[in-house]
């Protein structure tokens, strides 16, 4: 635990901080609003130990103004106050703070309550690993790591509105394996499902820019998010894939239309009067269709 004390007052930072370097934590020490949020600017503090009353700020406000910038963040803070009645213990409460002692600060309960407020910080951090692991878990598709199509509908829509709001141009990619049902057939299920990995990885190494996103829209469909970008810079990374799937050879020996896995790409942009999420995909779907009835292995716009 990195814990922040706050006080005016040099001395008591000073006793304060050899508690906690005792308990075996590490301490950080403001002695105001400013050097607080500095701080704070620049560690992850897990506690903060906060003095009430000081000469440019009251803890209670500086608490009101820490709660505020780090929102949803979750972040103890215990005060420590001269005074000692219990008004005063419930507005600190009030104010945003999980505790509070009264001084002179008793190392004894100082150092319990550091270390009730470390167990919550454990609960919490095992909390959200959890959270993280279900995120991981509802999102993305276990067999190739691309994003689900849940992860998709909500990434789409989050782009959608973005490309709105901000107006650039939002293009998308919808791929789709040639001939997978014979390669399936003649290599069996589990080398469709390695093909299936490996096509996934040569998409996603095609992709340079954080914000694009390859999701798996089912099957053998994947579908490549392009936030920010026109329907040109589409057109090229589906000439680069083309090239890439030509060069890396995932032989199919029994596909009519090459001796390795081709796709054929639907592509379209907000630039071609789409309403809504619906009509963006619904124009892909035409687009890709294009693609395999004439010929495969080819992206149509
Ligand atoms: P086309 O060129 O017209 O796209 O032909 P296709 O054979 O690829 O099209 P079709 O939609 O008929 O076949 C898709 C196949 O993809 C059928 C199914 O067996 C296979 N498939 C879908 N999901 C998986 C999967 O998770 N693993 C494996 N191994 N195969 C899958
Ligand atoms: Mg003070
Ligand atoms: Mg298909
Ligand atoms: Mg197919
Ligand atoms: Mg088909």
């Amino acid at each position: 635990m990195q814990i922040l004390v706050v006080d005016d007052n040099r001395l008591i930072r000073e006793m304060v901080s050899a508690i906690i370097t005792h308990e075996g934590y590490t301490p950080f020490s403001a002695s105001g609003a400013e050097e607080a949020h500095k701080v704070l600017d620049k560690t992850d503090i897990d506690l903060i130990l906060m003095d009430v009353e000081m000469p440019d700020i009251n803890g209670f406000e500086l608490t009101r103004q820490i709660r505020e910038r780090l929102k949803e963040q979750w972040l103890p803070i215990i005060f420590l106050s001269g005074q000692t009645n219990d008004q005063h213990l419930a507005e600190g409460i009030d104010a945003g703070g999980d505790d509070y002692l009264t001084k002179p600060v008793n190392s004894v309960v100082l150092s319990a309550k550091i270390r009730a407020m470390s167990r919550i910080a454990q609960m919490k951090a095992a909390l959200d690993e959890a959270n993280q692991q279900l995120l991981k878990l509802t999102h993305v598709d276990p067999l190739t790591e691309a994003i689900n199509r849940r992860g998709m509908d909500e990434a789409l829509d989050r782009a959608w509105r973005v490309a709105q709001r901000e107006k650039t141009e939002l293009s998308i990619v919808l791929l789709d394996i040639d001939h997978f049902k014979s390669y399936n057939d003649n290599y069996g299920h589990p080398q469709g499902d390695e093909c299936l990995k490996t096509f996934s990885k040569l998409l996603q190494a095609q992709l340079f820019r954080p914000a694009d996103l390859l999701a798996r829209y089912g099957g053998e469909e994947f579908m490549i998010i392009l936030p920010n970008t026109p329907v040109e810079g589409a057109k090229m990374l589906a000439d680069r894939i083309i090239i890439d799937l030509a060069k890396n050879k995932i032989l199919h020996d029994f596909s009519p239309t090459c001796d390795h896995i081709t796709a054929s790409l639907g592509i379209t942009s907000t630039r071609f009067g789409a309403k809504n999420v619906a009509s963006l995909i619904e124009q892909t779907d035409k687009a890709l269709y294009v693609a395999k009835e004439s010929g495969r292995n080819q992206h149509i716009c």
